[in-house]
Order: C-alpha cells, then sequence, then structure tokens
C-alpha cells in the first residue's frame, strides 16, 4: 500500500516524446493508486511563465496531472533550477499544490524532508548567484512582465551559451556540498532526505539519516534512466526503476 511517490528532472520537452509517455504511463498505472504525488523539480525542461499553458505539450502534461489529482491524489510541487517559473495559474490548471523549496512532513511515521537540491550544490557559486536572483518575487515579475516570445527567446539563449561556453559537462560534475546537507538535517530535524537535480541515483548514509537521490529520466538511453521512490504505509522506503521493479539498496 503505497503512501508517497516521488519524481523529479523528468526534463519533459516535444524533443523527448518517450519521456512524456513514460511520465504519462506512471501517473496512470502508478501515481493514481498513491495518497501523494511529489513532484521534486524540473518536470519541465525549461518553465517560460504561466501563459505558456496553452502550448500542445503543456496541455496533455496538465491534463495527465488533472487526471490524477481528480482520482483524490494530493499533488505537490517543489520547483527546479528549470521550471522556477511555474505559477498559481499552472498550479490550478493541474489541480496540485504549491511548495516552498524545502519541505518537512510526516509520511508513515518518518519525518521527511523534501527538494530539489540544487541549492545545496553550494561550490557552484555562479549558479547560486544567479539562483538568488531569479528566485526573487521582483525579478520574476519583471521577467514575466516581458512577451513570451522574449523570454523564450532570453532562455534559449542561455541554453546555447551554457552549451558552447563550458559545455553541459562543466555543472552536471557539480555535486551537493556535505555541510549543505547536513544543515538542511540540522534545521529540519527529519529522519530522510529526498531530492533530485543531481542525476546521481542514490541511498546515502548520513550521521544515522538517510539521504535518497532522485535519477533524472531519459527512457531511451541505454541504460534507460528514470524511477521513481516510493514510501509505503508501513514507512518503508524503496526506489524503483522505470519498469516498477524495486532497486536493491
Ligand atoms: C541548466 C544549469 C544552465 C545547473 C532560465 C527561466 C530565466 C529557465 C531558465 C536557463 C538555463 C535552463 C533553463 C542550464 C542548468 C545551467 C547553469 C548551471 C547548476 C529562466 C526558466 F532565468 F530566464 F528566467 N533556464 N537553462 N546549471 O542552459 O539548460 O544546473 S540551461
Ligand atoms: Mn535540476
Amino acid at each position: 500500500q503505497v503512501c508517497a511517490l516521488f519524481i523529479s528532472d523528468l526534463h519533459l520537452q516535444p524533443a523527448h516524446p518517450a519521456t512524456s509517455e513514460a511520465f504519462f504511463d506512471f501517473l496512470e498505472r502508478h501515481a493514481r493508486r498513491a495518497q501523494q504525488l511529489y513532484l521534486l523539480g524540473d518536470l519541465f525542461e525549461y518553465w517560460a511563465g504561466d501563459d505558456d499553458i496553452s502550448d500542445p505539450l503543456h496541455q496533455q502534461i496538465i491534463a495527465a496531472l488533472r487526471r490524477v489529482s481528480d482520482a483524490g491524489v494530493a499533488v505537490y510541487w517543489i520547483a527546479g533550477n528549470r521550471d522556477f517559473l511555474v505559477g498559481p495559474q499552472f498550479a490550478a490548471a493541474a489541480g496540485l499544490t504549491l511548495l516552498p523549496e524545502t519541505f518537512v512532513t510526516d509520511i508513515a511515521g518518518q519525518r521527511v524532508v523534501v527538494l530539489h537540491g540544487d541549492a545545496q550544490c553550494t561550490e557552484d557559486i555562479k549558479y547560486m548567484e544567479f539562483r538568488a536572483m531569479v528566485r526573487q518575487p521582483a525579478w520574476q515579475q519583471q521577467f514575466v512582465a516581458m512577451p513570451l516570445a522574449q523570454r523564450k527567446a532570453i532562455i534559449a539563449g542561455m541554453r546555447e551559451n551554457s552549451r558552447k561556453d563550458q559545455g553541459d559537462k562543466s555543472y552536471e560534475i557539480m555535486d551537493v556540498t556535505p555541510q549543505a546537507i547536513r544543515d538542511v538535517f540540522a534545521a529540519t530535524g527529519a529522519d530522510v532526505m529526498i531530492h533530485g537535480h543531481t542525476h546521481r541515483p542514490a541511498l546515502h548514509h548520513v550521521d544515522g539519516k538517510r539521504r535518497y537521490v532522485l535519477p533524472d529520466w531519459e527512457p531511451e538511453a541505454t541504460p534507460p534512466r528514470g524511477g521513481w521512490i516510493a514510501i509505503d504505509v508501513q514507512g518503508a522506503v524503496t526506489r524503483h526503476d522505470l519498469g516498477g521493479a524495486i532497486i536493491p539498496a
């Protein structure tokens, strides 16, 4: 009996239809039967603002999430570093609840902290500065006040720069820092932490507590990547691949 499911880093985009298919399959076959579904960031490759809601793929994703929330599943959203501009319009359309960047909750008797994980990559000084800027409500208000086409062009320019500047590799080598993780455990008193972002799926033991890292999704890669974490009513935490099989601890 599944209590809560957790996913992140699907990077949904028209160029990778197999990932959207795997996501829709996960929602219909697994998420619909859970009590809670946590989306822990970077569901989208990028989100330019809630006025982009009528995009055909976005409509498909909203409808699929809406079917899950209409089935009685509580769906929660934490922003990633690519979809931090998701706002109340998207949330209302999809039937989900926006959470703050760090959220602590009791699940089956355990204190669980959920987060995307980008804020814990504290050695990436440049990204931390960028993040501090773009997470300001005032900055976001100014940004979304620009025409959608202009925002998309700005994001495309950033993506192009990040591709040729340093290549996609330089930030992929950045991982969370041990101190930032200890800080989250200390600030929240959590027993279990679940996050994504680093694309390094794992279970880590930290001072007697557990840190679970979610995979990114690319079902057509060899080997295929993707999956979720589940907490059952007994409080047991399991990691699952795209086929649903349990990944041994
Ligand atoms: C992805 C990372 C670049 C790390 C920007 C709104 C803004 C989305 C975006 C732009 C950047 C993703 C989408 C990229 C990850 C980097 C550098 C470091 C740590 C906006 C929505 F700012 F315009 F409002 N972005 N791109 N990094 O180039 O793919 O993960 S990216
Ligand atoms: Mn991310």
